[in-house]
């Protein structure tokens, strides 16, 4: 049978996993959506048949006829919302950030830990996005040699308000290279120091934007970052990876057809620059998603796991008292042995 699933929050991203699941993503059924702004929740139901709306996320994550949940409502009421969906025995697909600081992320962690099996996939997508992913398999193969650095550039165009504080940047931008750099390295971040260049006009008062952050890894490795989420560009994700034996690049426009002919292809060469995030990954959104489909019809979830979701989350923390104060600050873990 069919994986029967509710969506909570119906913003950018819940519209659009929504559209996904509804006629994307094999053995998905789209059956419900929540979101406190009852109007657009039901907006947007209406674009199906068989799909109901509500204003109560509790209440769809307890429904008998919801086995699974897409959670894509704003960090800060992530925490209460995976509880219940723990509570429930649902597996959910959780949008970053896992939550909003260290502790509450941690709780989540523990909390899995106490159901016995993996329920939570925390949603960074780009582990699915087959550039990343190829990248990631040709470090760890070690042809390489050991990677060095990571250099990521991180531009979007603007931002949806004036609500997108400099905080935001770190914890719902930056926050995607946290999670690379761990991705790529297969380490921990240990330190992170976050600088503030002088802002763009396009900034709002007082908002620290672009921003230039530096990860410091487990094992000495460092990771440059430039995030910019008011660019006037396009959509820009662009990643390097140094390591002894040679350099991997991803992220430019797709090159398509290189023709040095004008009567084919014009004699130019390149592509196009993606609008926004959900063009530049919506391979990575699609795959993702199935395989969160998949493995909640027959097992234990896939991706990002709260551990990384809590991890990044630290990392945030730790990038947020750095914005403050511009000096480089450690990343607190706890021991994953404390855990069980
Ligand atoms: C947004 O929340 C995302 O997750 C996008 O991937 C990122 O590019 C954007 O800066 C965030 O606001």
């Amino acid at each position: 049978d069919d994986l029967r699933i509710g969506v909570i929050g119906v913003g950018i991203m819940g519209a659009d996993h929504a559209e996904r699941l509804a006629r994307r993503t094999a053995r998905a059924r789209l059956v419900a959506v929540a979101d406190p702004d009852e109007v657009r929740a039901k907006e947007l139901a209406t674009r199906w048949d068989g799909v109901r709306s509500g204003a109560d996320a509790l209440e769809l994550i307890a429904a008998d006829d919801v086995d699974a949940v897409v959670i894509a409502s704003p960090g800060f009421v992530h925490e209460e919302q995976v509880l219940a969906c723990l509570a429930a025995g649902k597996p959910v697909l959780c949008e970053k950030p896992l939550t909003m600081d260290s502790e509450s992320s941690l709780r989540l962690v523990r909390a899995e830990r106490e159901v016995g099996r993996r329920l939570v996939q925390v949603g960074f997508m780009r582990r699915f996005d087959p550039e990343y992913a190829q990248v990631r398999s040709v470090l760890a193969g070690g042809s390489l040699g050991r990677t060095l650095l990571l250099h990521n550039v991180h531009r979007n165009a603007s931002v949806p308000s004036t609500d997108f504080r400099s905080e935001m940047i770190v914890r719902d931008s930056l926050v995607h290279e946290v999670d690379v750099a761990r991705f790529l390295f297969g380490e921990e971040v240990v330190a992170i120091q976050v600088m503030s260049p002088a802002p763009t006009s396009h900034a709002a008062e007082g908002v620290v934007d672009p921003q230039v952050a530096i990860f410091t890894m487990a094992g000495g490795g460092l990771v440059t970052n430039e995030v910019f989420v008011n660019s006037q560009v396009r959509y820009e994700v662009r990643c390097e990876a140094v390591a002894e034996r040679g350099s991997l690049v991803i992220g430019r426009p797709s090159t398509g057809l290189y023709s040095t002919s004008v009567a084919v292809g014009g004699g130019r060469w390149g592509g196009s620059v993606p609008a926004d995030y959900r063009t530049r990954f919506a391979t990575a959104y699609d795959i993702e998603v199935q395989a969160w489909v998949d493995s909640a019809l027959g097992g234990e979830a896939v991706g990002a796991s709260t551990w990384d979701g809590y991890a990044a989350t630290a990392v945030s923390t730790a990038g947020m008292a750095s914005l403050a104060s511009g000096e480089r600050v450690d990343v607190h873990l706890v021991s994953p042995d404390t855990l069980s």
